[in-house]
């Protein structure tokens, strides 16, 4: 039987790795700034948080309009954050649900590399290949001018698209693994799309958190 951790067993869990922030990868420096943190959670944190997260998160799958068809999501999301910091997308409004110490202790260390604090969090689970995420910005008003977006990935690894919106032949790829982060500020939202696009592969579900700040 799994049982739930509180927040001081993950600072346990936690203490020892947090002071050493790893190195980063910059993979897109032109019209925006993308970062990549390949071992930033260790295997033993990874497995741990994806089993509680995958367990305890009030996933639901979201229907949205398109042409004016009604059509359910290709993956579960779920919101979490501070009181009130309500936001919408796809015509979805999401109210967030409280932090659970799972959360509030995956945010912390992203907050530490991003140097902001984050005030929300939106979680994906992507089932299998045939779950994904459309060729999207992350520029909805509520996020501000220049969003700082923190992504964590849990589970099978996804490749991860860019695409910049004017010069077509640009175009970037990463692999996102288990325990992995990727940081995307500065103008990344304003020049550049992205996307989990489908996979015949068979791989193994993904949880996908994206810690935002909502103004
Ligand atoms: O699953 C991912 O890595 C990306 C998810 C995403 O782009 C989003 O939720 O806005
Ligand atoms: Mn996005």
């Amino acid at each position: 039987m799994y049982e739930q951790m509180t927040l001081w067993d993950y600072q346990a869990t936690l203490s020892g790795t947090e002071d050493s922030i790893p190195e980063g990868k910059v993979i897109i420096s032109m019209g925006g700034e993308v970062i990549f943190y390949k071992n930033f959670f260790n295997v033993n944190e990874s497995d741990r948080f994806f089993s509680e997260l995958y367990a305890d998160t009030k996933w639901q799958q979201n229907t949205i309009q398109i042409f004016g068809k009604p059509t359910r999501l290709p993956r579960l999301t779920a919101w979490y954050g501070d009181e009130g910091k309500s936001y919408s997308y796809s015509g979805i409004e999401q109210n967030p649900a409280p932090w659970t110490p799972a959360l509030s202790c995956i945010k912390e260390r992203s907050e530490k590399v991003a140097k902001v604090r984050f005030n929300s969090v939106l979680l994906n689970l992507y089932r299998n290949g045939r779950d994904s995420v459309a060729w999207h910005s992350d520029d909805e008003p509520e996020l501000g001018q220049n969003p700082i977006i923190g992504s964590v990935s849990f589970g099978g690894t996804r490749c991860f698209s860019f695409k910049h919106k004017q010069i077509k032949e640009r175009k970037v790829e990463i692999d996102l693994p288990h325990g992995s982060f990727l940081l995307m500020r500065g103008e990344t939202q304003h020049h550049w799309l992205h996307q989990i696009a489908k996979t015949t592969k068979n791989v193994s579900p993904r949880i996908n958190l994206t810690f935002r700040i909502i103004k």
